[in-house]
């Protein structure tokens, strides 16, 4: 099927796009309002795509929930074979829907194409999770009675997903949903909406019946978001973004004590014991803290160092900062892209200025990078106070304050004196150390002496603020499904 003209024009990958079908899975547009698509690296413009509404909201939640009783009633290996082959076209378009992904967001070539199998890798671990959905039975209390529960599929789930990882997250919600037997209408983020098109574009390919995957785009999420969560056929909405966003989204599916699960900001401790292994700190802390630019929500936002091993720590991390190497993603030497908007660049210059303002020392970087784009120096700050907005809030870009301490005790209370709760790091090598520590953080995810632990095998979520649910693993499948007591009698 061609591109649909007018609609998406000054589409800058007509064959990779053309080539998996263009978009039969998007709703139809009710008008002409479009909206553009740039390439953050060097501004170039990617696509003008349709500007949806709630009319093609609703359209799209109609043919959602006329499709769920259908798909729910196919078998669950029928449901697996599905996602199994999406998963193998993904892979077959993995170095196109890199491509996609690294124009439209910045990120390196190299992430791109990991984050692309981080996405496969979800879709494989929920066609074989979709076999495994159990219930159980009860020993009965009564010898007239028999009791058992049962598990069955929400129904329609709306999702809205973020820029930052536009490809894993459209598959770590759509396909434990799918597994599940819901049907799911989905709105990526305006910055980075055409790897989701491709993807969507791919789930067609592999033959997911109609209304079972449903694609909106749009130039914000404000209406769209608000007509999945008042429309009474969606019965769950699935969120990653800012944790303001979050909050309202709960807000509006207060009415109808809708189902939320969210996945919202961090503020990541990353804390470096004295008797840590400084080498593998530094390492983790490299990967922690500058993977996507900073730009995730699990980025070590705050690095605690103690006194004794401060100095080394920080000549070290300094000397491996220096050596990262911005650039336009498809440069291959690039470790770091560009940020995704300027806004980005004016909170991490305000972050820093702040910082300087009551004394905090920058030691690398500080600076933005040339005129055109929004790239910026990976950069250390030293000499860190708590007053500082970088101790308190989530920076969201390539900027680590680094933070002395004495007292292993106190730094626990202080990494844990935060809204949020989703991911928290540590170094250190003590065994009754680690298992205190591990326990005592609040925190959905904790890292030991690793920098990196995002894994479809495992369940990724946050405590607090962080969110609520998780995705990932046998757990994220539970949250699609909901639980039903069977009680028979007379037996
Ligand atoms: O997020 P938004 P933004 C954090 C991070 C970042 C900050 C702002 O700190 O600096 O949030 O980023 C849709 N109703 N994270 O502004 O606005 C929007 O269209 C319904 C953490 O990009 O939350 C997009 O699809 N939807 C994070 C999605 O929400 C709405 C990832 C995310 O946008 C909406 C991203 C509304 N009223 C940002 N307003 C993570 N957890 O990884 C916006 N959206």
């Amino acid at each position: 099927m061609p591109l649909r003209p007018p609609l998406i024009r000054h589409l800058k990958f007509p064959d990779l796009f053309g080539a998996i079908d263009c978009l039969p899975c998007l709703g139809t547009p009710v008008n002409d309002r479009t909206f553009e698509v740039f390439n953050p690296s060097t501004g170039e413009l990617l696509a003008e795509l349709p500007d949806m509404g709630v009319t093609e909201t609703r359209a799209a939640i109609d043919k959602a929930f006329a499709a769920q009783a259908g798909w729910a009633a196919l078998t669950a290996r029928e449901r697996s074979d599905m996602l199994w082959r999406w998963h193998q076209l993904i892979v077959d378009h993995a170095d196109d829907l890199a491509a996609i992904l690294t124009a439209e967001m910045g990120k390196p070539l190299a992430e791109a194409k990991s984050e692309v199998s981080h996405a496969a890798a979800y879709l494989q671990w929920y066609a074989e999770e979709a076999n495994r959905i159990y219930g159980e039975t009860i020993s009965p209390p009564s010898t007239d009675r028999r009791m058992l529960v049962i598990k069955q599929p929400i129904g329609v789930v709306g999702t809205i997903t973020p820029w930052n990882f536009p490809a894993s997250m459209v598959a770590r919600k759509i396909s434990p949903a799918l597994a599940a037997g819901c049907t799911i209408v989905l709105k990526p983020a305006e910055q980075t909406p055409l790897v989701a098109g491709a993807m969507f574009a791919l789930a067609h390919k592999a033959g997911f019946p109609e209304g079972v995957v449903n694609l909106i785009y749009a130039s914000e999420g404000d209406a769209v978001g608000r007509e999945l969560c008042s429309n009474p056929k969606v019965r769950k909405i699935s969120f990653t973004g800012s944790t303001e966003v979050g909050r309202l989204l709960m807000r509006q599916c207060s009415d109808q004590v809708k189902k939320v699960s969210l996945e919202l900001g961090g503020n990541a401790p990353f804390i470096v014991f004295d008797d840590a292994d400084i080498g593998a700190a530094v390492d983790g802390a490299i990967q922690a803290k500058f993977r996507n630019a900073g730009q995730t929500c699990v980025s070590a936002n705050r690095l605690y160092v103690q006194s004794g091993v401060h100095d080394e720590f920080v000549d070290k991390f300094v000397e491996r900062v220096r050596q990262l190497h911005v650039g336009d993603g498809f440069d291959p030497g690039a470790a770091i892209g560009p940020l995704i908007d300027r806004r980005a660049l004016t909170k991490i210059e305000s972050h820093i200025a702040d910082a300087v303002a009551k004394g905090g020392i920058v030691r690398c970087g500080g600076d933005r990078i040339g005129k055109e784009g929004t790239f910026f120096q990976p950069t250390v700050l030293t000499d860190i106070s708590r007053d500082m907005t970088v101790a308190q809030e989530e920076t969201f870009g390539p900027l680590a304050p680094v933070i002395r301490f004495d007292d292993a005790d106190q730094v626990v209370h202080e990494a844990n004196d935060t809204i949020y709760g989703l991911a928290a790091y540590f170094y250190a090598s003590n065994l009754k150390r680690v298992w205190r520590v591990a326990e005592t953080l609040e925190y959905g995810m904790v890292g030991i002496n690793t920098g990196r632990m995002s894994s479809e095998a495992a369940p990724f979520g946050g405590m607090k603020q962080s969110g609520i649910g998780r995705e990932g693993s046998r757990h994220g499948l539970e949250d699609y499904l909901e639980m039903k007591y069977l009680c028979m009698g007379g037996i």
